[in-house]
């Protein structure tokens, strides 16, 4: 009796003192910003012990001229709007008043970039101040993830909006920061493709590449050609319907990205790859006859003829037509796995269509084998096969690299064994595999100088939806977007696979349909 008693008195202490530290944990805010998980990870956070509280907070303000102000601004108000009811953006040329969120176009600092952004907190305002629109968009990155994981609800929320005070400094590693989607094989619509940009500028990724064209199928229309997708877009994978965009719901593709400090980069493959247009005009084929669509997932069977004139006009019209809708600088001409085109053939093909991307003012973006041939100034190669051969020819010829190696970076690989989506023939891609090497020492012979940025590309051959999408693409992606932005000395995978973990309850939030990593200490 009596030791029941005391057992009874203890358990109830427990039980009082547990809820007391859930209750006070409830109202205790995070005090200390150096130890909030941000990622990408900053390049310097330093704590002030304060904390701002946004449930008080009446405004957005915005000082600054630029076009794009008032949109990063409108952009702020409708990523917290529906949790906080904070939705006013006020145009200032003084200082704040106290409680608001305060976006400065004025950062005079070099050292912050095109792309990086001062983020100061204290318990009266928060400051973003950056050189452009782009920094400040970044800086609302980082103070999105400071902020509740309740912040990504869209309904009214009951929370305190507490936010640790302190200063960060921050500003990318390399300026291309990218991810591919292959619309081609299983088509997405572009409520998708939409979704898909509101992810991944979440992580600060700055470029969407877009597979537009390959064997099973053309996704966009071109006006001059108009069977391209009046007939080379109607299957895909499988055999389902398929589809394409407008030129206008390309374009509102494209605006929706740059709101979000997102480069679209086109791609239409070629010489290989072209069965989709190669069946819906038989002028290009060599013997002048169309073959049919084709459903399956074959590489390396189709070739444009680089020896007819009509290709090269079809080309031109082509890019001509998608450069004069595409704001970015690069224009795409993969290049890859032209198996059935002779070699001469193949070099002389891809310097006739750098010669026409220049000739419009862009920049050609092509797969490591274009580097076999001569590359044009400037002309971008996207390091993804096992062949350094590529590689260090792009190097010798002066020109720049994308690393998107498929033994890292590529998220249509399976995690493991046991992944049901994805293929495995550039191996099994775990969590920690996709994040932990470096695009400086990856290939002998190459360096940082040597190289814009990253991508990590998502093949669709077993993807069929977003949400399949969505499981390949994540948590995989957010590691690769660390390692664009923030500096190899300043990352280790045991560390960040905390700050990883920390990110469930946001991912939720989001409806991500994350892979749930065994490697990684999910904290939901
Ligand atoms: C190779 S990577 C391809 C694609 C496939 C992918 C599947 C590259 C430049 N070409 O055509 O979809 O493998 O992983």
């Amino acid at each position: 009796m009596k030791t029941n008693k005391l057992l009874n008195s203890i358990i109830c202490s427990f039980v009082i003192a547990t809820l007391f530290l859930q209750v006070s944990c409830k109202i205790q805010p995070t005090t200390d910003l150096t130890k909030e998980s941000i990622i990408p990870k900053p390049v310097l956070v330093t704590a002030n012990g304060e904390t701002f509280d946004l449930s008080r907070s009446s405004a957005i303000y915005t000082q600054g001229s630029s076009e794009t102000l008032a949109e990063t601004a409108i952009y702020l108000a409708e990523l917290i709007e529906p949790a906080t009811s904070i939705d006013r953006i006020i145009t200032t040329e003084k200082t704040p008043p106290k409680g608001s969120i305060f976006l400065s176009l004025s950062a005079t600092d070099a050292l912050l970039g095109d792309e990086g952004y001062r983020l100061e907190i204290t318990k009266k305002l928060v400051k973003i101040s950056a050189n452009t629109t782009a920094g400040l968009f970044n800086g609302i990155q980082t103070f999105r993830q400071l902020l509740p994981a309740e912040i990504e609800l869209n309904s009214k929320q009951d929370v305190e909006w507490l936010v640790a005070g302190g200063v960060i400094t921050d500003y990318p590693v390399y300026s291309y920061r990218g991810t591919m989607l292959d619309v081609t094989r299983h088509f997405l619509p572009i409520e998708a493709v939409k979704r898909h940009i509101d992810l991944i500028s979440a992580y600060k990724i700055n470029h969407l590449h877009l597979h537009l064209s390959d064997d099973q199928g053309w996704r966009v229309e071109i006006k001059s050609w108009p069977n391209l997708t009046e007939y080379g877009s109607r299957t895909q994978v499988g055999g389902g319907e398929g589809g394409f965009f407008t030129q206008e719901q390309y374009k509102d593709i494209v605006e929706y990205a740059a709101i979000r400090n997102v480069t679209i980069v086109p791609e239409f493959d070629m010489p290989g790859h072209t069965n989709a247009a190669l069946a819906s005009y038989p002028e290009l084929n060599k013997d002048g006859k169309a073959p049919e669509l084709y459903t399956g997932t074959r590489v390396g069977f189709s070739t444009l003829d680089a020896n007819k004139e009509i290709t090269y006009q079809f080309i031109e019209d082509v890019f001509r037509e998608i450069a004069e809708i595409t704001p970015g600088p690069y224009l795409h001409i993969g290049g890859d796995e032209s198996h059935v085109t002779p070699h001469e053939d193949y070099i002389k093909f891809v310097e006739r269509v750098q010669d026409i991307v220049l000739k419009l003012g862009k920049v050609s973006i092509g797969w490591d084998e274009i580097a076999s041939g001569d590359l044009r100034p400037g002309s971008i190669v996207q390091y993804w096969s096992r062949r350094p051969t590529n590689a260090i020819s792009a190097v010798e010829q002066g020109n720049k690299l994308l690393m998107s190696p498929s033994s890292r970076a590529y998220i249509d690989m399976k995690y493991d064994s046991t992944t049901v989506l994805g293929l495995r023939w550039a191996g099994l891609i775990e969590v920690d595999k996709a994040y932990d090497w470096d695009p400086a020492t990856f290939t002998e012979g190459i360096g940082m100088d040597n190289i814009i940025g990253v991508e990590a590309p998502l093949w669709t051959e077993t993807v069929t939806n977003i949400k399949d999408a969505e499981y390949l693409v994540f948590p995989r992606l957010i590691g690769i977007a660390e390692i664009g932005w923030t500096s190899a000395a300043n990352r280790n995978w045991d560390e960040y696979k905390v700050r990883l973990g920390n990110h469930a309850k946001r991912l939720k939030a989001m409806d991500v349909n994350y892979y749930p990593s065994k490697l990684v200490p999910w904290i939901e």
